[in-house]
């Protein structure tokens, strides 16, 4: 930068990198000093946490030197960056993951352990932070990981919330959410860049006048002026060299804009207005909340994107002066339309403040972004009112205007007469009350859109985007999910990845094509049974976790059928409850019934104003409280709910499920990840034909697979014709006894009034299709009992399903979205 100061030290720094002493007296040493001299510690004084602070500081301090050799990348004009817009990172706790990437761990655990403590005590202590709602912010984790990996310049930008997703407790069966203080005991993962900071205006007018030159110049004049503090997290690569970056801006008062009437009348005054600025970074919003069009939220949004575009805009200026090659410095990456207003926002930047003409502006808008969809239910489309959108922004509404204006042209020109169109196509809304679209901004401003899996893609462009796609196909493409091997294998699951590294060499963790190698293997009496030993005991581990965070006493010999996710009715955590119900109904009939013995295991938050979800997770825990204690059912079911599900538990309970419960209704889940986790980590699936569902059973092959349900066309099909759910109840008697019984009371100590809502919903709207759904789940799970009774079969299926997972790595993802989207070139593997 401009105001580097030139030392002795700063000429000889380039390229020489001395890595830190990574050898477990070097850590030793690191550890004690950062102890005392970062923590201020004596050793006998020092609590756990201190000594968790100690390590990771040690940590970080190995991970600089890579890192600020990968910074320099940003200032290489060959190298393309790709910028990763996302109001939610979802990344879990670092350390761990960390010593895995740097392959620090074996250094880290000797050196703990010399001090007399173990890693897994200093691992436990890490709060992780929870900067996201579900599979949308956790993609967005493990895509850095990946681009790190893959040695591809980036920088994900994002929101750094004080408060990130609640944490769930259950109180007499029913959720409650308490405040994440993640930043409690201090954050040794980040950096504080005081000096890149933003201003970001809100609210206010603007103005026209004509300067000297006569020409029209454009002030907006905003009521409030915030500024965003970059906050730096490096993202190590898997023993890459390169250390990726996550900038996550903070907001703050502007002291010049509050203070500047410094005197003692003003001063609480100023105070106050530091509040309101330091509240938009305060709290994550939770998804599916109901009602729209929280202007906190709307704020938050801009305040992130305005911060990131002006960051991109000053590394650009470091390499060229010329903005309308700011497509080259960058490609941009829209994480759902959270982040859609960088459309209008870069437009803005530079036309008003960089004086480009409108057309260059917009060449070099729509070459740079791109935008990936995540959801077809119509409902989570974001659309802002308008009256809230012009008074936080009103510069940006006029630009929206103008695109619109120039848009909608367009599409009279190629469909003459067609109002209907023009009117779905607008970026704003005019039936019942005026709205901006997102995601019509998003796509129009975007040089390509992108569905999650397959048949997401398939339906978008028959669905929510027809209109786009048939007017410019060639913008769209599918990128299909994947999830990281390093956090959701080798971290999560060391057994199982030890096994497979013995076997067939440890290039899968980089290359997991390489997995089908261990196809042969599924003949081996002896490595199954080894399989089957690795599986045993991560069941026994997350069995006592269970017993220690719920008081239910589960049996690891039993099939662990698992539902982790977040609560929707559309992921129809209902359907697996009438499954429970009925087997429940069947033991108490013929108490002698052959069931084999199963653990139902549930995890999952619900949005905090979502009553049907959070109705739910009362039915879940009602019916584990009478079914858990029923001595007829001796132990033959067993129904948890895991409370808190987030990143931690989950690396301590996809590795431990024989089944992976998929069971949305076909064409509402766009993609899932959570189905790779559990199948990558040799779990079965039973499921719909939904999301990336279709392609993970194409992959591990349809015997290795449960399928059940109606396809996405005859859900389609059957909502068209009338779906009467009341018919399916009456026609038959399990379903009926089932529903009944939760309308009994039976579940809810005689208080037939506490599920009413439930059974409605179910009997006489069920917009999901549960009870269409309900036999052919049956049927499957009957399917999957007699299955599991063959242990050394089911044995078989799961090395199957690992072996043949390869493609859901997001390092594939990446590597489609550089080649089809961002064009960037894909850099030979690091040689190690
Ligand atoms: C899909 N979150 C999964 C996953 O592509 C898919 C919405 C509004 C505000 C904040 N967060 C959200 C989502 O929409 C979300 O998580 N969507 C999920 O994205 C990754 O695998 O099918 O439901």
């Amino acid at each position: 930068a401009n105001n580097t100061v030139k030392t002795a030290a700063s000429s000889q720094t380039q390229g020489h990198n001395p890595r830190r002493g990574v050898g477990t007296a070097a850590m030793n040493r690191a550890i004690l000093d950062h102890l005392h001299f970062t923590m201020a510690r004596l050793p006998a004084l020092a609590s756990r946490n201190d000594w968790y602070m100690a390590l990771s500081h040690a940590v970080r301090d190995r991970m600089l030197d890579d890192w600020l050799a990968s910074l320099h990348h940003f200032r290489n004009k060959e190298l393309k960056v790709v910028s990763y817009l996302s109001a939610e990172f979802l990344l879990g706790p670092h350390l761990g993951n960390n010593l895995i990437n740097t392959g620090m761990w074996d250094a880290a655990r000797d050196a703990v352990e010399s001090l007399g403590l173990t890693l897994e005590d200093l691992l436990r202590q890490e709060e992780e932070p929870g900067l996201g709602n579900g599979g949308l912010g956790r993609l967005a984790a493990c895509y850095l990981d990946s681009l790190a990996t893959l040695r591809i310049p980036s920088i994900g930008y994002g929101i750094r919330y004080e408060f990130g997703i609640f944490d769930q407790l259950i109180r007499d069966g029913w959720q409650v959410e308490t405040a994440d203080k993640w930043l409690k005991f201090g954050n040794p993962w980040e950096i504080c860049r005081s000096e890149i900071a933003y201003e970001v205006k809100m609210g206010g007018h603007t103005e026209y006048h004509h300067d000297a030159d006569g020409r029209l110049a454009i002030a907006w004049l905003p009521v409030k002026v915030i500024k965003g503090v970059a906050y730096d997290t490096p993202i190590a690569g898997y023993r890459s060299r390169i250390t990726g970056l996550l900038r996550l801006w903070k907001s703050e008062a502007v002291e010049s804009f509050n203070f500047q009437a410094f005197n003692a009348g003003e001063y609480y005054h100023a105070v106050d207005e530091k509040v309101v600025s330091e509240s938009i970074t305060k709290v994550l919003y939770p998804n599916d909340e109901p009602g729209v069009g929280k202007l906190l939220r709307l704020a938050q949004q801009y305040f992130f994107v305005s911060c990131s575009l002006q960051d991109m805009i000053r590394v650009h200026l470091l390499r060229s002066p010329r903005l309308e090659e700011f497509d080259q410095t960058f490609a941009v990456q829209m994480n759902d339309t959270h982040p859609s207003l960088a459309v209008a926002e870069l437009m803005r930047l530079l036309v008003d403040e960089h004086g480009l003409g409108w057309d260059a502006a917009w060449k070099v808008t729509r070459s740079t972004m791109a935008y990936t969809n995540h959801t077809l239910l119509p409902e989570a489309l974001e659309k802002w009112p308008l009256q809230l959108f012009a008074n936080l922004l009103p510069r940006h509404l006029e630009i929206v205007y103008e695109i619109n204006r120039r848009f909608l042209d367009e599409v009279s020109q190629a469909y003459p007469g067609d109002q209907a169109r023009l009117a779905r196509m607008s970026l704003i809304e005019e039936t019942g009350g005026k709205f901006v679209r997102m995601a019509n901004l998003a796509s129009v401003g975007s040089h390509a859109i992108n569905g999650v899996a397959h048949l997401h893609t398939e339906l978008l462009k028959e669905t929510v985007l027809a209109d786009f796609y048939q007017m410019t196909p060639g913008k769209f493409c599918n990128v299909t999910n994947g999830v990281t091997p390093r956090r959701w294998v080798l971290l999560s699951n060391p057994g199982l990845a030890r096994l497979i590294s013995e076997s067939i060499g440890e290039e899968w963790v980089t290359a997991p094509e390489k997995l089908r190698k261990l196809e042969r293997f599924a003949s081996d009496p002896s490595f199954l049974s080894a399989w089957r030993w690795v599986k045993d005991a991560n069941k026994r581990a997350l069995a006592a976790t269970i017993l220690e965070r719920t008081g239910v006493t589960v049996d690891p010999e039993s099939l662990f059928d698992i539902q982790v996710k977040r609560i929707h009715e559309y992921k129809r955590q209902h359907l697996n409850l009438l499954h429970i119900l009925t087997l429940y109904h069947r033991i108490k009939r013929d108490p002698g019934a052959q069931i084999p013995p199963r653990t139902f295991i549930f995890g999952g938050k619900a949005a905090p104003g979502y009553f049907m979800a959070k109705l739910i997770i009362k039915l879940i825990n009602s019916v584990a409280e009478v079914v858990n204690t029923d001595p007829e059912v001796a132990g033959r079911l067993k129904v948890v709910f895991f409370p808190d599900f987030n990143v931690t538990n989950g690396q301590l309970i996809y590795p431990a499920a024989d089944l992976s419960e998929q069971i949305s209704t076909s064409g509402k889940e766009a993609s899932g990840t959570g189905n790779m986790k559990f199948s990558l980590n040799g779990a079965l699936t039973i499921g719909t034909l939904d999301g990336a569902n279709v392609e993970i059973r194409e992959e591990v092959g349809e015997e290795n697979f449960f399928l059940f349900g109606l396809n996405a066309t005859e859900v389609q099909a059957l909502k068209k014709s009338g779906y009467h759910p009341g018919r399916f109840y009456e026609e038959d008697g399990e379903l009926r006894e089932a529903i009944d019984a939760v309308r009994s009371g039976l579940f809810s100590h005689g208080d037939a009034g506490l599920f009413q809502p439930l059974v409605d919903h179910l009997l006489y709207d069920d917009e999901y299709l549960a009870l269409a759904d309900y036999r052919s789940y049956l049927e499957c799970q009957e399917r999957v009992s007699t299955a599991f009774r063959q242990r050394e079969l089911w044995s078989v299926k799961s090395v199957l399903n690992v072996a043949r997972m390869g493609k859901f790595s997001s390092d594939r993802s990446i590597r489609e979205y550089c080649e089809k989207i961002w064009k960037v070139p894909i850099r030979p593997p690091f040689p190690h």
